[in-house]
């Protein structure tokens, strides 16, 4: 018998799958699949070896924000429940990300095996698709569902368990079957469908009767690429539009129908502009407690239109809702085409230029403070005005977050904003997986020193890879974002509540220094501009360091009474 197609053995056939899909960066600590890892370089894929696999999976994370493509991160058995730490901002923020790791073969298993766990339930509540690969034949159907469902839908993380400590039972086995690759699913969206005739007519309906709509843009608008159509609808009907944190800058901030950041990392003018709306539109968001600050921005019972890929998310959280399943880009296309041009309601745009200015009139001295320990809003004006035309800017989570919604902008197409959807030290490997995805770009992580702390190691994988982006670190020495709650609980009690959110002074500058990295500590307002300036140029791995003022605080969002 002869049979015509290549046998090639497991690790090849790995190998040559992920870079048909267009992968080209692996982030992985070893041991994993060390036999595909020699094809891997044959074939030109970067195999980007981290100092933990939860920062593989943030790297694989931020790496497929950017790509649009799935990124994929790997670890052996002991390691995979690092990884699957690691899964959780990708699935909490719908990030196509690819998790392989090794498991020990059946006979190895329920017999105290060393280093073996059953691993594979932890990858259940962060995972889309959450698969064991028990047999070499499994290996083809199983790595393209892998990419198909990574990138379809509303995307996200899959796991494939391979049997194998570090999956070398698949790696040697001849795999009968050539390499195919479906090319729909190498980028998300993989289809654009399109909405319904009946729901869009009434969701165009719905916009003309309104006296005051608002857009809410959520990431979706970003995944989708929707950012022109969102802007074409906008402006063909004047009205104004906020965004969740994940789809900040879908509208540029400096346009004037933006009204800024809405939910719980909010400016006040967003909240207020929401909540005095007759008619909200939601593009591609969770509408979840973060965007609408616990379903209190805007209340339940306004008038919703809510577009949305995953028609289980349509009406998810406001009842009185007109849900349209589709393409973000490809629904705004319609509803554009569908609406007359309007030079909208006057009055109501005037009450949002007004509530707008308002707030930035508010916030205009602390962007500008010249105080030192410097106010991080100050770091905020910066870091617009030093971002790059075509650059991206990566946050971490918390005041970091909170800091850079509601106080940096957005001022070009051109760039991107990607930001932690909760995991406290996600930004600084997010920003390295983002460079991988474009290493043309300027990438610039923003984070607390809290945040950083959990994987500045990986600057020796910066500087080893040559991955060059600029971490700007907001050092307060502590974690400030508790510090009232922690004194409300002590209350009157005796004890010291510094203990829970101090640390020890340590210059990050130094020590990006140690590691051959470019680093500056920051101490005065004037030179924070300078310093990313020098550091943008530095091509090198670079920390700027800025030294800030610990009681800086953020006011709560601005809820409805
Ligand atoms: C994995 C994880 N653990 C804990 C938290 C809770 N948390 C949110 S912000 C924060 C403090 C962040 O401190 P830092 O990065 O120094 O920023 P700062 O508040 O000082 O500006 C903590 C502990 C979290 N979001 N994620």
């Amino acid at each position: 018998m002869t049979d015509a197609k290549p046998t090639l053995n497991g690790a090849r056939f790995i190998a040559e799958t992920l870079k048909s899909y267009g992968v080209t960066h692996v982030f992985y600590v070893d041991a994993m699949l060390r036999k595909a890892m020699v094809d891997l370089e044959e074939l030109g894929i970067s195999r980007v070896v981290t100092h933990s696999e939860k920062a593989a999976a943030y790297m694989a994370d931020g790496y497929a924000r950017i790509s649009g493509k799935a990124g994929v991160c790997m670890a052996q058995s002991v390691g995979a429940a690092n990884l699957a730490a690691g899964l959780q901002d990708a699935f909490l923020a719908s990030t196509p990300v690819i998790a392989l790791t090794g498991k020990k073969p059946p006979l190895w298993q329920h017999r105290n095996s060393y280093q073996e766990i059953n691993h594979w339930p932890m990858f259940e509540p962060v995972t889309k698709f959450n698969a064991d690969v028990v047999a070499p034949e499994q290996l083809p159907q199983l790595l393209r569902q892998a990419f198909r469902t990574a990138v379809s839908g509303k995307p996200g993380p899959v796991h494939l368990d391979m049997i194998g400590r570090e999956a070398r039972e698949l790696e040697i086995a001849p795999i009968h079957q050539s390499v195919e690759v479906d090319e729909r699913f190498i980028y998300t969206p993989p289809f654009r469908p399109a909405p319904d005739v009946d729901t869009l007519a009434a969701a165009a309906h719905a916009i003309e009767a309104a006296q005051r709509p608002i857009i809410v843009a959520g990431g979706g608008v970003r995944v989708s690429g929707a950012a022109a159509e969102l802007t074409a609808l906008a402006e063909k009907r004047q009205i104004p539009v906020a965004t969740s944190v994940d789809g900040k800058g879908c509208l540029v901030e400096t346009h004037p129908l933006s009204v800024g950041v809405a939910g719980n990392y909010s400016a006040w003018c967003a909240n207020k502009a929401v909540c005095e709306a007759d008619l909200v539109i939601y593009v591609g968001s969770a509408t979840g407690d973060q965007t609408t600050n616990n379903w209190k921005v805007p209340a339940i019972g306004t008038k919703i239109i809510q577009i949305d890929i995953d028609p289980t998310e349509l009406g998810r959280s406001y009842p009185n809702t007109i849900g349209i399943m589709g393409d973000a880009k490809i629904t705004l296309q319609h509803l554009a085409f569908l609406l007359q041009p309007s030079a909208g309601n006057p009055e109501w745009i005037q009450r949002t230029h007004q509530l707008v200015e308002e707030w930035n009139q508010e916030v205009q001295p602390l962007r500008s403070s010249t105080a030192a320990p410097i106010r991080p809003e100050r770091i905020c004006k910066e870091l617009t005005d030093a971002l790059p035309e075509n650059g991206i800017l990566v946050t971490d989570t918390g005041y970091s977050a909170i800091w850079a919604a509601t106080m940096i902008q957005i001022t070009s197409p051109n760039q991107t904003f990607i930001r932690a959807a909760g995991s406290l030290g996600w930004g600084f490997p997010a920003s390295l997986g983002a460079k991988c995805a474009a290493p043309d770009r300027p990438v610039i992580c923003f984070t607390g020193d809290g945040g950083f702390w959990y994987h500045f190691a990986e600057l020796e994988t910066a500087r080893r890879r040559r991955i060059h982006t600029v971490t700007v670190v907001n050092n307060n020495n502590g974690f400030s974002q508790g510090i009232e709650d922690v004194h409300r609980m002590y209350g009157d009690r005796p004890g010291d509540p510094t203990e829970l959110y101090r640390f020890e002074q340590v210059s990050f500058a130094q020590i990006a220094r140690d590691m051959g990295c470019f680093g500056i500590r920051v101490e005065k307002p004037e030179e924070i501009g300078p310093a990313i300036q020098s550091a943008l140029a530095a091509n090198l791995p670079a920390v700027v360091e800025v030294m800030t003022d610990f009681s800086a605080r953020v006011p709560p969002p601005w809820s409805p009474k």
